[in-house]
């Protein structure tokens, strides 16, 4: 049946954030700590698979041969500037929506389906990014500060769930990588993986749809958006359910 609910994670499926937001932010935030360390599109993208921006410092700094105390200690310093710069990057409009997800997000609201966001990434640039983007259009946001474990855990999904009191098989998770196509199953949603340049080759088999783009002439049906079209129309014919594609 048509979703009561959709939960959109951010980086990577909302919006075109990691290799021109987020990494450029670390690598400024590298540079003003007069540290050596620099992140190239493809150490970043390997890099990704490490969810939360402060971890995935921590992860980089063991690797280079730092004790996990002082990797700890530099990450928290360093996480913490870096989420003034992207946040900086998110109000220069350097940080775009994912072509067609705005289209959809317009014919989701007006079918009158709820939407609602669920990310690991940090309030301080999160909460103006979407205002920026979207507009009001998110009632419940649950960002990596209001969980106490990140995503492939699916506490963020079972948080929105919570705040809305929505039960799981009426609400659908859109995300674009291993970890939150995981995290959403985990919670019990169907999800539609949208992946992108840097999870294309990511494990999102658990996703009951995956596509390369929104405007996937599958993505709608499944969403049976077409089937609400039809539904508001006179005579017209009943709902398709939600396809297990
Ligand atoms: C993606 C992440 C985030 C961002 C960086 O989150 O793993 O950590 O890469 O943002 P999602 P922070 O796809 O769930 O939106 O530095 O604020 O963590
Ligand atoms: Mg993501």
């Amino acid at each position: 049946m048509r979703p009561d609910a959709v939960v959109f994670d951010v980086d990577g499926t909302l919006v075109e954030s990691e290799q021109d937001g987020h990494r450029v932010a670390f690598n400024r935030a590298f540079e003003e700590a007069g540290l050596p360390d620099r992140w190239d599109r493809a150490t970043y993208r390997r890099l990704l698979a490490v969810p939360g921006g402060r971890p995935r410092l921590t992860t980089w700094f063991v690797s280079r041969g730092r004790s996990a105390a002082e990797a700890e200690t530099l990450a928290a310093s360093l996480h913490a500037r870096k989420s003034e710069l992207m946040r900086e990057l998110c109000a220069a409009g350097e940080v775009p929506a994912r072509p067609g997800v705005a289209e959809l997000l317009g014919e989701l609201a007006g079918a009158g389906i709820d939407l609602h966001v669920a990310t690991t990434g940090s309030p301080g640039w999160v909460l103006p990014l979407l205002a920026r983007r979207f507009g009001p259009l998110f009632d419940v946001v649950v960002t990596g500060a209001d969980v106490a474990r990140l995503k492939p855990d699916p506490e963020a999904y079972l948080e929105v769930l919570r705040r809305t009191g929505r039960p799981a098989d009426r609400v659908v998770a859109v995300e674009d990588s291993t970890a939150g196509v995981r995290a959403a199953v985990a919670a019990g949603l169907r999800c539609l993986a949208v992946r992108n340049d840097d999870t294309r080759e990511d494990d999102v088999h658990a996703a009951d749809l995956v596509v390369d783009e929104y405007a996937d002439p599958r993505v709608r049906p499944w969403l049976s958006l077409l089937a609400a079209e039809r539904a508001l129309r006179p005579g017209a014919a009943a709902h398709q359910p939600l396809g297990r594609c």
